[in-house]
């Protein structure tokens, strides 16, 4: 597959050549041409001209980035990101950037400046609180949830639009990352000399696995909404009302290139997952009282997430079978899967390729007792799920784990 990278030097005459993009920025005053792409599969330039404008184009390459050209993956995934975003846009359009192009010969995505924002992940491993980015995830959950199932859209059109969306090889990336390689190694999966043991007990427990067999089931064939598919904190920008953390008065969901129909508690797990790492690092950093401000973090998105999804519920499309009760079932079952997608996201995290800032850039003596506990906690998740599912509980119980591993 040959089509031409976008370089720092023809990025201009790429703009200039796509009058929405020539819109955003003024090609004859371009102060700055940076490329961010810090992620694991694509380039990413953000374009700054002396006016204010602004525009980020994203070019999906033809391999894995991480990796380089020996793990080749399809460019289509731009087209899921570009379509996905459209999608989320019209049903949350605050909560994801603005989509101006999409080039299906380049496959590339110029989409919205967010420069005045920053990478959520980021954020929180420099200790900063931004208050409100869990509910309105939230928010964005239930929407898509909402808005993109047979709930909102026509039963035959839904099915046209998922066989669309059908992501494979980007969701082959997750069944072998997420759910399978952490128990069977597959020379991709690292850790530490001092944590070699608990990778170890992690890959022989029968009841992780047999969990993780229920789990990548509901991801391979619950096709219940365009989900986002990789909803971490690296993929959520934040913007404070003032200053540098506090309320903010902006979040959005971004790189959705997994995007396809899937389970709605994935990316809901994937939320836990990211904040229960980011407790650990603050845990093992002894900022136990931050510590418990990213596990609440859990609870602010589920009870959004409720809310915002019941609020949408008298619309239904169909109420025939589809009925009070029937909702009630459904949230209860998201509930429940999100406590097994979250242990499976956080054990990837820990054990497998594509590892967090969060515990990796912790000190070797310190991340030990981090990576220890969010192992822990994924194993007791699956367990622990069963005798009462209330994210308090869940938040409850990894406190008091990541609290008992720590090494510092
Ligand atoms: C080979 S891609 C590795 C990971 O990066 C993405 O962010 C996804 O989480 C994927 O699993
Ligand atoms: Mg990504």
């Amino acid at each position: 597959m040959t089509y031409e990278f976008l370089t720092a030097d023809t990025i201009a005459d790429y703009i200039s050549a796509n009058p929405r993009l020539a819109e955003q920025v003024d090609v004859g005053a371009i102060t700055e041409v940076k490329e961010v792409g810090d992620g694991n599969l694509n380039l990413v330039f953000i374009v700054h001209d002396a006016h204010g404008g602004g525009v980020v184009l994203k070019q999906a390459l033809p391999y894995v980035r991480l990796v380089g050209p020996d793990w080749p993956m399809t460019p289509d995934r731009a087209r899921h990101e570009a379509e996905a975003l459209q999608f989320h846009g019209r049903l949350a359009p605050a909560l994801v950037p603005e989509v101006y192009l999409f080039d299906a010969e380049r496959y590339i995505l110029g989409m919205e400046d967010l420069s005045d924002h920053r990478v959520w992940r980021g954020a929180l491993n420099d200790g900063l609180r931004h208050e409100g980015v869990a509910a309105l995830m939230g928010e964005y959950v239930a929407a898509v949830a909402f808005g993109t199932s047979i709930f909102s859209v026509d039963p035959e059109e839904q099915k046209m639009i998922a066989a669309r969306s059908a992501n494979p090889e980007l969701c082959t990336i997750t069944e072998d990352l997420v759910f399978t390689e952490p128990y069977f190694e597959n020379g991709r999966n690292s850790v530490l000399a001092a944590n070699v043991k608990d990778a170890n007990e992690l890959a022989a427990d029968d009841v992780m696995v047999r969990a993780m067999g229920n789990a990548k089931w509901s991801f391979m064939t619950h096709g219940e909404a365009l989900i986002h598919a990789d909803l971490h904190t690296g993929s959520v920008m934040v913007r404070a009302a003032s200053g540098d953390e506090g309320p903010v008065d902006s979040a959005k969901a971004f790189d959705s290139e997994f995007a396809f129909y899937g389970p709605v508690a994935f990316d809901l797990g994937a939320l836990w997952a990211n904040y229960t790492i980011a407790a650990a690092r603050a845990t093992a950093l002894g900022e136990d009282d931050r510590a418990d401000w990213c596990m609440n973090l859990c609870a602010e998105t589920w009870t959004a997430f409720e809310a915002t999804f019941r609020a949408s519920w008298p619309e239904r499309r169909d109420a025939r079978v589809f009925t009070d009760g029937f909702g009630d079932d459904l949230v209860a079952r998201w509930h429940d899967e999100t406590w097994v997608f979250a242990a499976a996201k956080m054990a990837r995290r820990i054990v497998g390729l594509a590892k967090t800032k969060d515990i990796e850039s912790l000190p070797e003596e310190l991340r030990e007792g981090a990576a220890r506990g969010v192992l822990d906690v994924a194993r007791a998740a699956v367990r622990e799920r069963e005798s009462g599912p209330a994210s308090e509980n869940y938040i409850a119980m990894a406190s008091q784990i990541l609290r008992a591993t720590t090494t510092r």
